[in-house]
């Protein structure tokens, strides 16, 4: 059965149905979550760049942000349905979808921004993207997330203890689910934009995100103590829809594929400016920062949720990968 939004996206899944030939005369469509100015989807305005500049015009992507396809769960729907060619989600929800994703969300399995970037980079993080294939998506890139961490409207937190009782937004992922249950709090999944209101409303009483998130979706206007728990680094992905891969050329593929690829440094770059002034905008704001985290206590928390997610043979060697891919840890992570 066609759900409502995919019978409200007819139209743009028609214009998708043409063969090679046709497909080039429409652009790409690629949705995100974020408003305009944020770096996820600058990087697809810079991809749209770098294709018209290297097609002379004839591959371009059409950007919908703001989330207005919808929540992240439905635009993957919609993704692997063929409605969207182009998707910039988090890892988070694509963890039901493709299990391998899994290992990449453990919380605390990056030792610092330096090591996850050396895992998004590397033969891991490829071999992870390589496995959406089977669910009807196709990995082109990570870009970065930097660290989350918890606030809350209530207190700072220093230890899970501390969390104990409080009502926590999270994201469609059962592993943030169990992740928040172990720290003793009440987890509640709400899609990324109505979670402003559920904090102003007190249906929750915290969330947790990044420094641009926390800044952008003005959730530190009302959650104002920000604790750096830094408890998961696991990026952003930038999936195609299989149906939408297959129907273009190898040209168009390769085309689409590197300019992903080049995509991210862009990113990386307009990211860590990004981090320092929405860090600096909300410390400005008079928020509670609360650096003081016992950091020990809460990853003895997190090993049964491990147990718990790590179901596999295959996902444990893919986690055990990730803990071994070495990087410069001495280097101050760029976003605390
Ligand atoms: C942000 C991420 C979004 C969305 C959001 C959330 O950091 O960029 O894609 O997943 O978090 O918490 O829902």
């Amino acid at each position: 059965m066609l759900s409502r939004r995919q019978i409200l996206l007819a139209p743009l899944l028609l214009a998708g149905c043409g063969k090679g030939a046709e497909h080039r005369t429409r652009p790409l469509f690629a949705a995100d979550t974020h408003p305009d100015e944020y770096p996820t989807v600058q990087a697809l305005h810079a991809i749209d760049r770098l294709l018209d500049e290297r097609t002379n015009g004839e591959m371009r992507v059409r950007v919908y942000a703001g989330g207005q396809m919808g929540a992240e769960k439905d635009t993957l729907e919609i993704t692997v349905f063929g409605g969207l060619d182009l998707n910039r989600v988090n890892l988070a929800p694509l963890n039901s979808i493709v299990p391998e994703t899994i290992a990449l969300a453990l919380p605390f399995i990056f030792r610092s921004v330096s090591h996850a970037r050396a895992v998004f980079d590397g033969s891991v993080g490829r071999t992870i993207l390589d496995a959406m294939r089977r669910h009807g998506l196709h990995g082109l890139c990570y870009y970065d997330s930097g660290a989350r961490s918890f606030y809350n409207t209530k207190r700072p937190i220093r230890t899970p203890d501390d969390l104990r009782g409080l009502k926590i937004r999270v994201q469609n992922s059962d592993i943030y689910v169990g992740m928040v249950q172990a720290l003793g709090a009440n987890p509640t999944p709400i899609p990324y934009g109505e979670v402003y209101q559920a904090l102003v409303q007190g249906v929750v009483d915290g969330a947790e995100n990044n420094w641009p998130s926390y800044e952008s979706s003005r959730h530190f206007e009302v959650a104002r103590n920000y604790s750096l728990t830094r408890h998961v680094l696991a990026p952003e992905v930038l999936v195609a829809s299989e149906r939408s891969w297959n129907r273009m050329t190898a040209e168009e593929r390769s085309y689409l594929q590197a300019a992903a690829i080049d995509s991210v440094p862009i990113m990386r770059d307009m990211w860590d400016a990004r981090v320092e002034s929405s860090k600096f905008r909300v410390l400005q704001s008079g928020i509670k920062l609360v650096e003081d985290i016992d950091h020990a206590a809460f990853a003895e928390r997190m090993l049964p949720v491990w147990d718990q997610f790590l179901t596999t043979p295959e996902l444990r060697a893919l986690a055990d990968d990730i803990v071994n891919v070495s990087a410069d840890d001495s280097e101050e992570a760029t976003d605390d």
